[in-house]
């Protein structure tokens, strides 16, 4: 089938929405947040726990690792991503526009694409918006990115206004070729373009033009939370928001705090990515919807109550804060496992109490309240 998405209901204080994208791989209640499984295993969780008990709708996967490793090859073979790693729900691929340039040394980028030295074995590639679509035919992911150039920050306007141009020439090319690519799994695959600009309104506004033009299945905002202050990052969403259509799903790449997640959902944002919830789990750093904490510290080692009273998911009342705490302190397996479904837990449920809200017609008083009350160190 071709991706259908359904707005369910708007927040009359905010421009909040609650909607539904559904694919051959099922239906996705937004606004959703992706659990990151950059090569094939979102790190430290069962395929099991992750539907079970997390139960996203949706995964993301990394076109520039899986590239890499396990190599499209290995994937084809296996029948795409879905069977090779036992995932029979959606999952959307980033294109590489973002590793290649975090990741990988000694970076070249032309008009044509990008050379890049892998992080692995320092062996050289190329990565061009035609052999991008075709790696990611090879994936099979439900949702496809075009291949553009994430810019850093700060980046000098004359360089945001160049990269933008090549970003759009990227995207004629993406589309262009992905037409004559044909499917390689019999399932239908929603190709997303990504707005660029920078924290530059004016070339914000003319991106999400040019990419709304395109008419895609839905719409991407990259280049934003990556190291701006929030401040300004709302302030593009707001601008880009107001130019893309809305009846397409907007997704913002790579945010981030659950606090930026729903100032975001506010702004008109259905979907989110961002490893901090597994990333920073794996550090010992639990969110929590009344502030953060550090299970390392010293404070928690005799506070025997639930991991987190809420409970969220299994773990938060199988297990203590001071067993947590112990297992972090020798290194156990089982600390950053508990920690990752925790965390992830939690991002979950506060994206369904968002949509809940949303639809309830009180999301922007929760969304204060929740704003305040997670703002925390505990
Ligand atoms: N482009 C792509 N992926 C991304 C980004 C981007 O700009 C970001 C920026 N936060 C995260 N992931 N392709």
């Amino acid at each position: 089938m071709i991706m259908q998405f359904d707005l369910k209901g708007t927040d009359s204080q905010s421009k909040a929405r609650a909607g539904t994208i559904t694919t051959d791989h099922g239906v996705i209640e937004t606004p959703i947040f992706m659990p990151v499984g950059t090569v094939a295993s979102v790190k430290g969780v069962h395929q099991r726990e992750l539907k079970n008990d997390i139960n996203p709708d949706i995964i993301l996967g990394n076109t520039y690792h899986l590239y890499l490793r396990p190599q499209t090859g290995i994937l084809e073979q296996a029948g795409g991503l879905h069977k090779f790693m036992n995932w029979d729900r959606n999952i959307l691929t980033d294109s590489g526009g973002y590793q290649v340039y975090s990741l990988s040394a000694n970076r070249k980028i032309k008009e044509e694409g990008v050379k890049f030295k892998s992080h692995i074995d320092g062996s050289y590639h190329v990565f061009t918006p035609e052999n991008v679509m075709e790696i990611q035919r090879s994936i099979g992911a439900d949702i496809i990115m075009a291949f553009d150039e994430c810019t850093p920050y700060p980046c000098d306007y004359n360089y945001a206004k160049r990269s933008m141009h090549m970003t759009h020439r990227w995207l004629d090319r993406c589309i262009n070729h992905l037409e004559k690519t044909p499917l390689k799994y019999g399932y239908n695959q929603a190709f997303f373009p990504i707005v660029q600009g920078s924290t530059y309104k004016d070339l914000r506004i003319q991106s999400a033009e040019y990419i709304a033009n395109a008419g895609a299945m839905g719409n991407a905002i990259g280049g934003l939370s990556v190291g701006e202050p929030a401040e300004e990052m709302y302030a593009m969403t707001e601008v880009v928001c107001g130019v893309l259509p809305e009846d397409k799903p907007r997704y913002l790449m790579g945010v981030g705090t659950p606090i930026n997640i729903l100032e975001n959902i506010a702004l008109g944002i259905d979907m989110f990515d961002c490893v901090m919830p597994t990333r920073n789990a794996r550090n010992g750093m639990l969110f929590t919807a009344h502030g953060t904490m550090n299970i390392k510290n010293q404070k928690w080692k005799d506070d025997f109550s639930p991991l987190d009273e809420m409970g969220m998911t299994f773990v938060d009342t199988d297990y203590s804060k001071a067993y947590l705490r112990h297992l972090f302190s020798v290194n156990e397996l089982l600390a950053m496992q508990i920690a990752t479904i925790h965390n992830l837990g939690f991002y979950l449920w506060l994206v369904r109490e968002a949509r809940k809200h949303i639809l309830a017609g009180d999301f922007s008083i929760w969304k204060n309240k929740m704003v305040n009350q997670m703002n925390k160190r505990l």
